[in-house]
């Protein structure tokens, strides 16, 4: 098919669409799945021209950016994916195209296992260690971990609003680990039986801010008051090229439903008489200044956040063009 209009399949869609709904959640997660969408749309596309293709590449890479601001895991593999399309025929743009997906996702999967294991080492048996929501990143370290023969618990803040604190529960189990819950708010309690807090992120900055689950920045806090040390487990795929140059990280705001329900609205609104409005605010991330972080782990070695800018520029040097603003 070719057409003045961009042709998106319905699966890259179908994966926007899960993002946007936090149904494929995480910042590793999410850039899997955006990368596994573009192979899909390059495999399935019946482009008539290579300039058709590569309309139809940018524009399904738009509509999976579009979805959610603030993890830069999104924007870096679909920067990754079509840097890698390449060819003078459609089929050789596929082909490309295909294969750039699938190094991403290999690659993305092997940073995971090394870090794991970069930040197993600043685990020592008999470590308690407190999370936040949930991380895939962070739950690496512990797993590798363990496979070392190094036990640990976990103190697992629920995580408000909508309590992802209980998946890392659960994955923790399976793997083993005694998990105690608690809620948000008693953090500062347990931060006394803490050895570790460890956190994932969904953006890092370059002077070394970490931006990432709304609760965190308040708990890094805490646990420096304490003596804690605060570990963050994050992927290159993490860090923020934009940054560089100035930007700042957009924070995502949620809808009103994941703090308040629909029926709990329509409670407060019938016995409103008299009374001022309330309006609900739902910060998806906060912002951790880098000097309540003690180390980020990366697959490329642990970084103190300062130093992160440096990592920075040898992977990204200083270019940070979006190909799909282009139409
Ligand atoms: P991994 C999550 O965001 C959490 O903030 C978590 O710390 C971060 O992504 C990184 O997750 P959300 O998608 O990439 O739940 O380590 O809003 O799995």
């Amino acid at each position: 098919m070719d057409s003045d209009q961009p042709v998106v399949d319905p699966a890259v869609t179908a994966t926007a669409d899960d993002i946007a709904a936090m149904r494929i959640r995480g910042a590793a997660t999410i850039a899997d799945a955006a990368a596994a969408a573009l192979a899909t749309q390059a495999e399935r596309s019946d482009a008539a021209t290579p300039a058709a293709f590569e309309r139809d590449l940018r524009a399904s890479a738009r509509e999976l950016y579009e979805t959610r601001p603030t993890a830069v895991s999104l924007p870096n593999a679909l920067r990754y994916v079509l840097r890698g399309t390449e060819g003078d025929t459609v089929s050789a743009l596929q082909s490309s195209t295909v294969e750039s997906a699938e190094t991403f996702r290999a690659e993305l999967e092997q940073a995971q296992s090394k870090l794991g294991k970069i930040g197993a080492n600043r685990l020592r048996d008999g470590d308690v260690v407190m999370t936040h929501c949930h991380s895939t990143d962070a739950l690496a370290c512990i797993e590798a971990a363990l496979e070392s023969g190094t036990a640990v618990e976990a103190i697992v803040k629920e995580t408000r609003p909508r309590k992802q604190g209980h998946i890392t529960a659960q994955r923790l189990r399976e793997l083993g680990v005694p998990v105690t819950l608690i809620v948000d708010n008693a953090a500062r309690r347990y931060l006394d039986e803490t050895d570790h807090v460890l956190v994932g992120a969904d953006s890092i900055a370059a002077d070394g801010s970490v931006i990432n689950k709304i609760g965190t920045s308040g708990l890094a806090v805490n646990a420096r008051e304490r003596g804690v040390p605060v570990m963050v487990a994050a992927q290159t795929i993490k860090l923020h090229p934009d940054t560089m140059t100035g930007q700042t990280v957009a924070i995502e705001m949620r809808e009103e439903a994941e703090v308040l329900s629909t029926d709990e609205r329509t409670a407060i609104d019938g016995n409103a008489d008299g009374m001022a409005p309330l309006r609900v605010e739902n910060p998806a991330f906060d912002v951790t200044p880098p000097r309540y972080v003690d180390a980020i782990v990366t697959e490329r070695g642990q970084f103190p956040p300062e130093s992160i800018v440096t990592l920075m520029r040898e992977l990204f040097g200083e270019t940070t063009a979006e190909p799909w603003d282009t139409t």
